[in-house]
């Protein structure tokens, strides 16, 4: 029996309306922010994981380590559930769980969901070729689209790692994880990134690489605005701008224009004119506090299970159950 590679949700939706309505209201608000979502089209989710690469960007292969020492744990204290993650990528830290599953035995099903095809097909190709008897069943959707399945995959564990949950501001994180709470069946699993506060350097150096890929990302989205909406905006006159806001503890990150520029986006024709210096937010990055984090995750109906995290104390996983 064949199951599709690729589920997409929402085949109603046209992803260039949504994206041409998303980057207006982005650029009417105040101050202008973006839906981060959008950053991950092709080329955004290549570019982010060349980011993952980078030196200073300690996040991923701090995670991955965590890891790689716990998965046999994870898998003994959880059983042989079924793992589905969120904003899964390349996939490739879930090598570390996709083993840890296999070696104790039993069915492997694992279902990654992204709003990238390019991500995940690519992703599903390479679990498929490393781990040839790992079932595999791709979803395209939105992180919240994938929360009415999972009382059919039940026993489940939920996967978010990376600290992507930090793309969320409080009042979205809040939302969020009472949704997938309310979504989950008691006993199952959320196996949980968060990057932990730390030095300011470090912080920023991480979203500030020497070589610049920071940059790039920050840049195609409005590159993506250009191959997608008709845009026309002129990239050399966008810089990227990460600094860390130690009074919210987030990272911010923007483009900033150096020219005034003019630009319409298709469909809706709006025009859109950002002046010389403004900020147009692409993400924010959260940075959380063990202390701080528990409490609000067990008051939505979470029970931490364990808390791995490495030496320095840079990065945690949490491993919850329902
Ligand atoms: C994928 C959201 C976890 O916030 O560290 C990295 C995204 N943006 N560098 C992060 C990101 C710029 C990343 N997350």
């Amino acid at each position: 029996k064949r199951t599709p590679a690729i589920v997409q949700s929402q085949p109603n939706l046209d992803p260039l309306i949504d994206f041409a309505r998303s980057c207006v209201r982005g650029f009417y608000a105040d101050p202008r922010s973006m839906e981060s979502r959008f950053l991950y089209d092709e080329e955004g989710s290549a570019l982010f994981e060349e980011i993952t690469r980078q030196p200073e960007y300690y996040l991923t292969r701090t995670e991955a380590a965590i890891l790689a020492a716990h998965a046999a744990e994870i898998r003994e204290l959880t059983g042989p559930t079924r793992i589905l993650e969120l904003g899964s990528g390349s996939a490739q830290k879930t090598d570390h769980l996709l083993r840890a599953w296999l070696e104790q035995g039993g069915p492997t099903r694992y279902y990654p969901v992204d709003v990238s095809a390019a991500a995940l097909s690519s992703a599903c190709a390479g679990i498929r070729s490393r781990f040839p008897t790992v079932e595999v069943v791709g979803v395209q959707c939105q992180y919240r689209e994938a929360f009415p399945v999972l009382a059919q995959l039940s026993p489940v564990l939920v996967a978010f790692l990376g600290s992507s949950i930090g793309n969320f501001t409080p009042q979205e994180t809040l939302a969020f994880v009472r949704a997938l709470a309310a979504a989950l069946r008691p006993g199952d699993f959320f196996l949980l990134g968060l990057d932990l506060v730390k030095e300011r350097s470090i912080l920023e150096g991480a979203y500030n690489d020497q070589a610049g890929v920071s940059a790039r990302f920050t840049r195609n989205l409005f590159a993506r605005m250009n191959r997608e909406l008709g845009a026309g905006i002129d990239l050399d006159a966008i810089e990227h701008a990460a600094w860390y806001r130690q009074d919210q503890e987030l990272v911010e990150i923007s483009a900033r224009f150096t020219r005034e520029q003019t630009f319409r986006l298709t469909p809706p024709g709006r025009v859109i004119t950002i002046g010389q210096g403004e900020l147009v937010r692409t993400e924010i990055s959260r940075k959380f506090r063990l202390e701080r984090v528990m409490p609000e995750l067990e008051g939505c109906g979470f029970a931490a299970e364990r808390v791995f995290t490495d030496d320095q104390g840079w990065f945690a996983l949490l491993l919850l159950r329902r």
